[in-house]
């Protein structure tokens, strides 16, 4: 269902737009909805210690809950690779990452935000659009090695005004890696507009330019957003190559913990994107299935409470980390002048 363009399945109110037939069941979309209320609880929970100084800092997904978890659904985290940006959080989640091990991570344990082994994902990307010739390589990889699986990266329409975003998809249209390009246009990069970002009526129009599709999706339609990322991971499974899916969203926070929005954001737009809210949008819709009443929603926030003290209380009890640790998982072997710095700080 295009509106303007945008493909939507469900209106603002919830309501199925005309036409308009949800390829997800109940119970999925359930699951969708958990994974949002936790990343929404968790963004206000962490918001609040990172001003007692117990977290450091960090960028909520508020907001953005559809537009990740929607896409993350897609994907089947045991074969495919998550390559993230940095907010992402649910995404994570998804993939198997711990919360305790992020909490331990957000608290300032150099040790926690390793990779467990077993899990398909890159550690999270500050340096933007950095991830996304790291993603290509390994679709390629994935793609010469004759081994199944598709990437997924994430990135906001800040970094795809970098060149490393040109390079990375170029590359991919050249190889056709198994690889989704997930844009996330939340409207800002800090204080940087969308205007200012590209002339384009649309990223994803892009795509067309290095010879792959783009479509471009309401963000903060859950259901929308999967079945557009499904359609591009079952297209680059079938050898087909790379999508760019731009999912028009807002970020309805802070860019991060460090950053205050009311300088430069017009109230009414927040008040508008709040009336876009994904997490509302998907209630309504799941109220009318009658899959949804109000005690359902006091469980599921009260079950996101818990699990997040639970693991709040875990990372607690977790050792502290030795100064030196910080030098562990950067390189596979230290540089000589990281190993000088080691030194030093031991005293040896
Ligand atoms: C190469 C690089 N340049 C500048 C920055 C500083 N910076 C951090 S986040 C950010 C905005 C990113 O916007 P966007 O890609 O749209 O993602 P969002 O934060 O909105 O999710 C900037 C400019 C950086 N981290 N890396």
């Amino acid at each position: 269902m295009p509106e303007n363009g945008v493909y939507q399945v469900l209106d603002p109110s919830g309501r199925l737009r005309e036409g308009a037939k949800p390829v997800l069941d109940d119970e999925f979309v359930l699951e969708g909805l958990r994974w949002m209320l936790l990343s929404r609880a968790f963004d206000s929970k962490a918001t609040a210690l990172q001003r007692q100084g117990r977290f450091g800092v960090f960028s909520p997904v508020i907001g953005q809950e559809a537009s990740v978890v929607g896409s993350a659904m897609a994907f089947e985290p045991r074969t495919d690779w998550l390559v993230p940006q940095y907010r992402e959080l649910p995404a994570y989640l998804m993939w198997g990452f711990p919360l305790v091990k992020h909490i331990l991570n957000l608290s300032g344990n150099p040790v926690a935000g390793r990779i467990p082994d077993d899990l398909k994902m890159l550690p999270t990307q500050v340096s933007l659009a950095a991830q996304l010739p790291h993603a290509v390589g390994l679709a390629w990889g994935l793609q010469i090695q004759g081994k199944e699986g598709v990437v997924v990266t994430y990135f906001g329409e800040g970094s795809s005004s970098e060149g490393d975003f040109h390079e990375s998809c170029n590359l991919a249209g050249v190889t056709g890696a198994p690889i989704v390009f997930f844009l996330q246009n939340n409207q800002w990069a800090i204080s940087t507009p969308r205007s200012f970002q590209s002339a384009a009526r649309y990223f994803a129009d892009r795509a067309a330019g290095y010879g792959f599709p783009g479509r471009v999706v309401d963000g903060n339609d859950l259901l929308a957003v999967y079945e557009v990322t499904k359609e591009a991971v079952d297209r680059a499974r079938r050898g087909e190559g790379p999508t760019l899916i731009e999912s028009i969203t807002y970020r309805m926070s802070f860019h991060n913990t460090t950053d205050n929005p009311s300088r430069y954001q017009d109230p009414k737009d927040l008040e508008e994107a709040r009336a876009r809210d994904p997490i509302e949008r998907i209630e309504a819709y799941l109220r009318e299935r009658g899959m949804w009443s109000d005690e359902k929603a006091k469980e599921y926030r009260a079950v996101a409470a818990q699990e997040i003290e639970d693991a709040l209380v875990e990372a607690q009890q977790a050792p502290r980390p030795e100064p030196a640790q910080i030098f562990e998982n950067v390189f596979a072997e230290l540089t000589p002048r990281q190993a000088a710095q080691r030194r030093e700080l031991l005293g040896e």
